[in-house]
């Protein structure tokens, strides 16, 4: 740690290219093209989503904020100090020091794939809070993740906010869910945003955003392929679209060909038909009973759970 009260953790980014490469090949491959949502957040994808979270059609970003914000006495009860907060996908931070504020940690730790961006909210928190001790981590976290030897001794909580969790099909985030455990160790706990299920027309729009800024994140992921992998895809045919798929409880985002397209990737060729889609993202909503179900899967105890004043966003807190 130098007196900026940051360190870096060394990341294999060679690593993260090849992981991208193979997950989408594999999903262009598919009868149903998709790409996991987690491409999405290179630095530009980072930065558009943080744009989205101002657009006023995209609430969860507002409403989530709202909950940390007002619940500080709250979690300052439940949580209590001392803890070491791992933010699993910490982006740009800016919901954090609502939290730190709130909880008085004993360090924190930012955990993000976006790494120049990591490094830079890092810095910016590190010095909105000085003297706490800052650790950000340059990694995948759907993998179990080696936490900074400074806080191995601290009982972890992990805060997972932005509703990201939901970005994962059940199975695959009850996977993380134990993986943060094990991630976190003995005695910890888990703060963790889950939006919840309302109006159609209410969740296709914060999806689907007038100012088509929404449409720019999906499509900059056709763009980082073509920039990236040697791709040849003609981003000017795709269309942004957002559905909600009522039986899995999920907004879907789509890139929609407008015509017949044909293009490369990394060398392989692959073909649309006007009409067909590549799968973007998942965005699952719950119930305050699913979400409760999703929690215990992954080996988390909900205790706690607070809603924002329209009720239409959750921050749940589990122990482990
Ligand atoms: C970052 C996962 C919270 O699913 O609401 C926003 C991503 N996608 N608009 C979400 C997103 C399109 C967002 N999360």
């Amino acid at each position: 740690t130098d007196n900026s009260g940051l360190k870096l953790v060394d990341l294999d980014e060679a690593g993260v290219d090849r992981a991208f490469r193979a997950d989408v090949l594999s999903g262009m491959r598919e009868a149903q093209k998709a790409i996991p949502a987690r491409w999405l957040y290179d630095d530009a994808g980072s930065q558009l989503y943080e744009d989205i979270t101002q657009v006023p059609e995209y609430y969860p970003a507002r409403a989530e904020t709202e909950i940390l914000k007002t619940r500080g006495a709250d979690f300052a009860e439940a949580i209590g100090k001392g803890r070491a907060v791992v933010e699993f996908g910490s982006g740009s931070s800016v919901k954090t020091p609502a939290l730190l504020s709130a909880i008085q940690p004993a360090a924190y730790v930012p955990l993000d794939i976006a790494g120049d961006f990591l490094r830079a909210a890092a810095a910016d928190l590190a010095a909105k809070f000085p003297g706490l001790p800052v650790h950000p981590v340059e990694a995948d976290f759907m993998r179990r993740v080696e936490l900074p030897a400074e806080v191995a001794d601290l009982p972890k909580l992990g805060f997972f906010p932005g509703g990201t969790l939901g970005n994962m099909v059940p199975r695959t985030a009850t996977d993380l869910l134990r993986t943060m455990r094990e991630t976190l160790g003995e005695g910890a706990m888990l703060l963790v945003g889950m939006d919840l299920i309302k109006d159609v027309a209410v969740l296709e729009a914060a999806y689907d955003d007038a100012g088509r800024v929404t449409a720019e994140f999906n499509l900059n992921l056709a763009r980082r392929i073509n920039r990236e992998l040697d791709g040849t895809i003609p981003v000017d045919k795709l269309e942004h679209e957002a559905r909600w798929n009522d039986q899995f409880a999920r907004i879907e985002m789509h890139l929609v060909a407008q015509d017949d397209i044909a293009f490369e990737i990394a060398g392989e060729e692959f073909s649309m038909r006007a009409g067909e889609t590549i799968h973007t993202e998942n965005s699952h909503k719950f119930t305050a009973r699913s979400a409760d179900k999703q929690l215990l899967a992954g080996g988390w105890t909900p205790i706690d759970r607070w809603l924002d004043s329209e009720k239409r966003f959750s921050v749940v807190l589990a122990e482990a």
